[in-house]
């Protein structure tokens, strides 16, 4: 659903040129240092990035998740770590807090993470538990009005500059599975919270992930997310259907800029004394790669409007995640492989993106996770 098409316009062509004037000359200098200068941090807060998805009252933009897939369309067309800055505020940090959370819980944390003040961050992942995320063994205890964690969150993007935690953690210690979990909004200062050094990864830098670790981290008990323990795995599993979307988006925008600098290239570059565009091996990589991207790029606005309308996406988000991060394996693959030589070469950028959208498979559930989801969906929706 887009509110107002003239206003979309318009700030669809805002983040376009930020992201053509400002980031894309920038992404050498992000892989290099491993850091996103703060002058463009500065200039994402201005243009309300941070606050895409939280609603009008509390200071967002409140983007419907068909007009945030448009603005992840453009973003996405950069080095992926920019959009990892804001991507936890946007999406699976913020959005349990506003499923789930109470009028209270919302004031409280909202408005700062909209303006970019706070960062949020999502914490369920551990060292033993990963796809399998029922199996959670961080454990919160009742001690009186608070309770007190303790364990390891893994690979938790964004935790080095995050001031707040989604934290999903037991606390049930007799329910093993879904149900004994729940969802914790943790102030990132609060006493007992330690930080492992950050990950060295295979791309993405500039974006950064590392070991969250809770010892007697007391948390008020007013900071359950909707005050109702045992919600948390359903609240997290929310998130995440929300997420799929958003990432099935970033991977058309990010396909798209490989398609384009390797269409660009295949234009320029001559052999057998043409272009390598004129052979039909190679258009063959070209219109592979096309059709492939417009169909998650169809994939992914029909699900968003599908939940902009209120409907149950939960198989639609799962194919959107699926389809659009093997697309963009593909898309990488090919353009390095009509850059040849070049295309393994640092210098000419296509190979950080063949490095850095190896992610996209992976996180916010693996692609095997996704094709259990649908064809669970599937089963259990011919045999109700
Ligand atoms: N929305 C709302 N509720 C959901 C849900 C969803 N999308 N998916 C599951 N639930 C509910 C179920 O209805 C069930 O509730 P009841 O017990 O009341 O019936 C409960 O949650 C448990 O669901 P289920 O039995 O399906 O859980 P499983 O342990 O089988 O796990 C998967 C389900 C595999 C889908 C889940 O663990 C998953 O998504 N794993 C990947 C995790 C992930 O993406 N990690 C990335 C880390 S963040 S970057």
């Amino acid at each position: 659903m887009i509110r107002d098409q003239e206003m979309m316009n318009a700030f669809l062509d805002t983040v376009s040129s930020f992201v053509r004037d400002t980031l894309v000359p920038n992404e050498d200098l992000v892989a290099e240092t491993d850091a996103i200068p703060e002058s463009i941090v500065a200039q994402m807060k201005d243009m309300g990035l941070f606050g895409l998805t939280v609603p009008e009252a509390y200071g967002g933009l409140e983007l419907t998740m068909e007009e945030e897939s448009l603005v992840m369309f453009e973003l996405g067309k950069t080095s992926p770590a920019f959009r990892s800055l804001i991507g936890t505020t946007v999406g699976i940090g913020s959005q349990g807090i506003l499923m789930d959370g109470t009028e209270e819980q919302k004031q409280a944390w909202l408005p700062r993470l909209a303006s970019g003040e706070v960062i949020a961050s999502f914490a369920l992942t551990e060292p033993g538990s990963g796809s399998d995320a029922a199996s959670i063994r961080t454990a919160a205890v009742r001690d009186g009005d608070e309770y007190v964690i303790n364990g390891t969150k893994r690979f938790i993007t964004n935790a080095p500059h995050a001031g707040v935690f989604t934290l999903m953690a037991r606390t049930n210690p007799d329910d093993k599975g879904a149900g004994g979990i729940s969802a914790f909004i943790v102030d990132a200062r609060t006493p007992g919270i330690s930080f492992g050094k950050n990950d060295r990864k295979m791309g993405q830098r500039g974006a950064h992930t590392c070991d969250v670790i809770f010892e007697d981290c007391r948390v008020p008990a007013a900071n359950i997310i909707g005050l109702q323990e045992g919600r948390g795995f359903k609240t997290a599993m929310k998130v995440l259907d929300k997420g799929r979307i958003h990432i099935g988006a970033i991977c058309v925008g990010v396909a798209e800029r490989m398609l384009n600098d390797a269409l660009n290239y295949a234009i320029e570059r001559q052999q057998f004394g043409q272009r390598i565009a004129d052979f039909q091996l190679v258009q063959a990589m070209l219109a592979d790669s096309k059709a492939e991207l417009y169909a998650a790029r169809s994939m992914v606005l029909d699900a968003a409007r599908r939940r902009d309308l209120g409907e149950d996406i939960v198989t639609e988000a799962a194919c959107c995640k699926m389809y659009a991060s093997e697309m963009c394996g593909r898309v990488a693959d090919r353009a390095v492989q009509i850059f040849g030589g070049a295309g393994y070469m640092t210098e000419y950028g296509i190979e950080r993106f063949y490095r850095d959208v190896r992610l996209f498979r992976i996180y916010e559930g693996t692609t095997q996770i996704q094709q259990i989801i649908i064809a669970r969906n599937m089963v259990r929706a011919a045999t109700a």
